[in-house]
């Protein structure tokens, strides 16, 4: 299911899940058979038909609020045409938010609190508000919500943070993101922020960052397993005598990967006594292969690593296996227990969970994680990882360098603080934290009216 709002019941997590089925299911026959079949699974489809898609998911979601919140421009021949088709693509927007909406009230019961997840859904607070004034409504994104000089450029800026603001809390992965939301609502809207959030004409919406986790047990727990311990031994095998980097990452522009690959190209470039004593392996999931821009980021990446695999290469051995292609779990757990340094250089990522995925990985190694500044998890990792500026591939390959002979009491430290936080900061600590905060958020509001 793509993006999802999650609907908790009474009693603790009894979760039901809504969201787009993520195909194209026409006739009224097929519906029914899809939702039967998602029911067991407490999932529960919104079916959206291709020129919605569109118009809504391919158009607004992935061409504007997606480049837009992560800093980076439309591409130039794309951009009149995108201004042009602008308004088309917003009621589009609006009109598969009130489709959400109106699955979300059919499904309601009272005391049951709605929790609506991203940027494809934040017309969904204020749909769902109209319908019942008295619905629990929690609004998470999970990229980063940009500064407020960015967000302005948005020929729907104001209506988008009004829908949001509908909610009654407001949550982001981090304080930076949240900040940049309160300062959007006061510069666009003229709304004061308040300790607590953002208030308007007496509606207090709060507003506060839940930095997102992983289920760290799952990891651990898997490594231990005949299979992925055999896989281990196999990469291990294989790569004998020569130092394991890891890049994991859908292959989207957000992730930085030329840079990433460019970097590691300099740090060969200057270090010739570790090219044959290294290899990288670049694991990229593709994802929206429909968009030329996307198509393009594709080919770039396969052109950059034939030029360097030609240029290191030997007949026996290349320095960048890549692979476009996605692992099953097992195959993911033992990649990053195998590895010794990891590279995430996102040019902007909400959080970035392959980072917690990697440190959990590495109680046996303690490899080193090289992380962007530009990803949430910078924020929350930074003091374990080597935090670097992606486009700056100078600064990259030297940290390519130091993490590579970073002795093994410094690796020790820097992975006790990273492991300790991502063992404490998990997924269920902060899906229950904010499910607790929205109850909160209501009560205290309630107590206020009463006042
Ligand atoms: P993503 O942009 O998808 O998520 P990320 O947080 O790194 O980024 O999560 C990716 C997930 O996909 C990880 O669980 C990873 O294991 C998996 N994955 C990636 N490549 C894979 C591969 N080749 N094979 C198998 N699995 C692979 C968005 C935001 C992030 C935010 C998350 C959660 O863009 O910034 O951290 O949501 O809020």
């Amino acid at each position: 299911m793509k993006f999802v709002v999650c609907v908790e019941g009474v009693k603790e997590f009894d979760t039901r899940w809504i969201g787009w089925a993520g195909v194209n299911v026409p006739d009224e026959v097929g519906q029914r058979a899809l939702t039967k079949a998602l029911a067991e699974m407490r999932c529960i489809p919104v079916f959206l038909d291709e020129e919605i898609v569109n118009e809504y998911y391919n158009g607004y979601c992935n061409n504007i609020l997606w480049p837009l919140f992560h800093y980076l421009g439309l591409p130039q021949e794309d951009r009149l045409a995108t201004t042009r088709s602008f308004q088309t693509q917003f009621d589009a927007y609006k009109k598969a938010n009130q489709m959400f909406a109106d699955v979300v009230n059919k499904h309601y019961e009272d005391g049951d609190v709605v929790w609506c997840h991203d940027y494809h859904l934040m017309f969904l607070p204020r749909c769902l508000k109209e319908y019942n004034d008295k619905m629990k409504v929690g609004w998470f994104l999970h990229t980063p919500f940009p500064s407020s000089e960015i967000h302005r450029t948005l020929p729907s800026r104001s209506e988008l943070l009004r829908s949001v603001l509908a909610a009654d809390l407001v949550g982001f992965h981090t304080y930076d993101y949240a900040r940049h939301f309160v300062s959007a609502c006061t510069r666009i809207l003229g709304i004061e922020g308040t300790p607590e959030g953002v208030e308007d004409q007496g509606k207090l919406t709060r507003v506060a960052a839940f930095p997102i986790g992983i289920d760290s047990e799952r990891f651990i727990r898997a490594l231990d397993l005949p299979e992925v311990q055999n896989r281990m031994k196999e990469l291990k095998e294989r790569f004998a005598g020569r130092k394991v980097m890891l890049g994991v990452d859908r292959l989207d522009m957000i992730k930085g990967i030329p840079q990433k690959i460019l970097a590691f190209e300099k740090f060969l470039e200057e270090n010739s006594h570790w090219r044959d004593k290294v290899v990288l392996l670049q694991i990229a999931v593709p994802t929206r292969t429909n968009v030329p821009e996307y198509q393009k980021l594709t080919s770039q990446v396969h052109e950059i690593v034939g030029r360097i695999n030609g240029r290191f290469g030997t007949l026996t051995a290349v320095p960048i296996h890549h692979l476009d292609r996605s692992l099953d779990f097992h195959a993911l757990c033992a990649l990053y227990a195998a590895t010794d340094v990891a590279l995430v250089t996102s040019l902007r990522d909400g959080m970035n969970l392959v980072s917690y995925e990697f440190v959990a990985c590495q109680a046996s190694k303690k490899g080193v994680l090289i992380l962007s500044e530009f990803a949430g998890a910078a924020q929350s990792l930074g003091a374990g990882a080597i935090l670097v500026n992606p486009w700056n591939i100078t600064e990259v390959a030297a940290s390519i360098g130091y993490a590579l002979d970073m002795p093994a009491d410094e690796r020790e430290k820097r992975h006790q603080f990273n492991f300790k936080h991502v063992t404490t900061h998990t997924s269920q600590e902060w899906a229950a934290t904010f499910v607790s905060e929205l109850n909160d958020t209501i009560v205290e509001a309630q107590l206020r009216t009463r006042q």
